[in-house]
């Protein structure tokens, strides 16, 4: 079986994770440094955010050489360091692999604007202007504005789905495809165990560019013309034949707006091209889709939408495919938060959580601070806020939509990335151990309270509840393969759900409420059950406390 299914994942934004040199960065010795703490928690593969030489403008996911590391994080044989440190300690390693654009600081780039017959002008997607002399279509950036910027020098548009600083690659090209596969193999060849592949299925754009025809807004964001386009297959076989198939990696792919059908195209056993996708579904679970500006609301959102998404792609992927589970990164607020209680049941509701996502099929994805509970921030002023998405729907909603300013402050502290972008907290002591100097972000204020120091003190932790979750998820073979079914499907507050392998079957039992709730009468233990782990302590009450989870081993019918 592959070794990715039984695989723990733990995503490290190093920026935040722990500055070793005073620069107020998280660097490349501090995630060496740290990784007995990471052994310790008991993770098999660390995602290492993108490190590679950067502008920053989008946090490194704007890349100016991909063979370079970024100054700022370290150099080559601290990466060296790194990767001997994680194998040493029987972890495995991947990468972020950002394809679909570049920084515009790229040589390529720098090559491509300075001629309309440069060679490499066709590394991009250039059109001229529209007959007004505005962009060439309607479609919108996600970061804001219009997806073309006028390059000057030449008089044409680029095309950026993201920042202006992060022109789109054409993937329509062949020489960037083979560029792209050379550039993988230095890295596998460098040692590393995967890749996580940034928006990777925006590279195969409609070969027209149509506008997008109804829409309330200027520059919408065009995914029917962008997400899934016509050679996206064809690519990622050319990727996988090139590159994968020589390697023994976990590659996972980061894809907006894929429902479970053409999931399994791109991870089918047989025939797929990636180990397993990131899916969104759940991310939008809680956004007003009608908005001038969806990701950035918050609508209330129902046990039972989540119930029927998330089994939805249980039972769609069984034996077809394989999905990753996770509920937080760094693109998004923090888990608790958001699906949780972030008041008196953080704790209970973290673990709650982390339940969910070590009990279905797929491949868990711990992201950095959710193992101790992290919450989001509620900085006063925008002043604190670093990312250019948040600055940027900042500027467009206060000044060209004059919203006030507490209904837009509400919105970035409920949606923010930069949530989930604060300094790792180490320990109580000044910014919270993770920097000497002056943080690049301010930590959250409650890092005396909430930190790792704490957490590795205290037995009934939500850290200590990680390590007990993915000690449990290694014993029990009925939670990487066991068939999901759900129970008592209509509940108002209790998710339930059996995975089902063999002889043996795991019952996980959910309270998504801040109230007790008696033991359903119609779910009943099979005999021999015996508990594997609840949140409340071993010998739990019979009713389900607020947000109790509890995971049961039990014989199934087939026994
Ligand atoms: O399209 C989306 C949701 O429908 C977006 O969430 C989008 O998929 C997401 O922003 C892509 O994120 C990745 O690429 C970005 C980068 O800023 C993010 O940090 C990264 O995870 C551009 O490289």
């Amino acid at each position: 079986m592959s070794w990715w299914k039984q695989s723990v994942v733990y995503q490290i934004y190093p920026r935040s994770f722990k500055d070793t040199d005073g620069d107020g960065i998280g660097d490349l010795r501090g995630v060496t440094e740290q990784l007995d703490y990471l052994a310790r928690l008991g993770p098999d593969v660390l995602w290492l955010c993108p490190v590679y030489a950067s502008p920053n403008v989008d946090n490194g996911y704007d890349i100016s050489d991909y063979r370079a590391i970024m100054p700022e994080f370290g150099t080559m044989d601290d990466f060296r360091a790194l990767l001997a440190g994680v194998h040493e300690r029987g972890m495995r390693l991947i990468m972020d692999l950002v394809v679909n654009h570049t920084s515009d600081q790229h040589e390529w780039f720098r090559q491509a604007r300075s001629a309309r017959d440069n060679p490499h002008r066709e590394f991009y997607i250039w059109r001229p202007p529209a007959a007004d002399g505005g962009p060439p279509n309607n479609w919108g950036s996600h970061f804001g504005g219009s997806a073309w910027t006028l390059d000057e020098g030449t008089g044409e548009y680029y095309l950026h789905l993201f920042a202006p600083e992060q022109p789109d690659l054409n993937w329509a090209h062949p020489p960037v495809r083979q560029a792209v596969y050379d550039m993988m193999r230095f890295w596998v060849d460098l040692g590393i165990d995967g890749f996580r592949m940034d928006t990777i299925n925006m590279l195969s754009k409609h070969p027209d560019l149509p506008d997008v025809a109804l829409t309330s807004t200027p520059y919408p964001i065009a995914e029917e013309h962008f997400l899934n386009g016509p050679h996206l297959h064809e690519y990622l076989r050319e990727m996988k034949r090139e590159v994968l198939s020589h390697y023994d990696l976990l590659t996972v792919g980061e894809t907006p707006g894929v429902d479970p059908v053409q999931a399994t195209e791109f991870t089918h056993p047989d025939r797929g091209t990636l180990s397993m996708i990131f899916q969104f579904d759940h991310m939008r679970l809680d956004t007003d889709r009608t908005h001038w500006a969806p990701r950035w609301t918050s609508t209330p959102w129902t046990l039972a939408d989540l119930r029927a998404l998330l089994g939805r792609w249980q039972r769609e992927l069984h034996g077809r495919g394989w999905n990753s589970l996770y509920l937080s990164n760094h693109d998004v607020p923090r888990m608790v938060s958001r699906f949780g209680n972030d008041g008196p049941y953080r704790a209970e509701s973290a673990k709650l959580l982390a339940t969910l996502l070590f009990t279905l099929q797929g491949t868990p994805y711990i992201y950095q601070g959710d193992e101790l509970g992290m919450t989001n921030v509620h900085f006063a002023s925008i002043g604190d806020y670093r990312d250019v998405d948040a600055l940027n729907f900042y500027r467009e909603a206060r000044f060209d939509r004059q919203l006030d300013e507490a209904e837009v402050m509400a919105m970035i502290w409920r949606k923010s990335r930069d949530n989930a972008r604060t300094p790792f907290p180490w320990n109580a002591s000044a910014n919270g151990g993770f920097t000497t100097g002056v943080p690049w972000m301010p930590l959250n204020p409650n890092y005396p309270q909430i930190n790792a120091e704490e957490a590795q003190r205290d037995p009934a932790s939500v850290y200590a509840y990680y390590q007990q979750l993915i000690r449990m998820r290694r014993a029990h073979a009925a939670l990487v393969d066991g068939r999901y079914d759900a129970l008592l499907d209509d509940h108002p507050s209790l998710y339930v759900y059996t995975r089902t392998l063999g002889k043996t079957q795991v019952l996980t039992v959910l309270n998504f409420s801040t109230q007790t709730c008696a033991w359903p009468s119609d779910l009943a233990l099979r005999p021999g059950a015996q508990q594997l782990i609840g949140n409340y302590g071993p010998e739990p009450a019979l009713d389900l406390r607020p947000y109790e989870a509890r995971v049961y081993l039990q014989p199934s019918a087939a026994s």
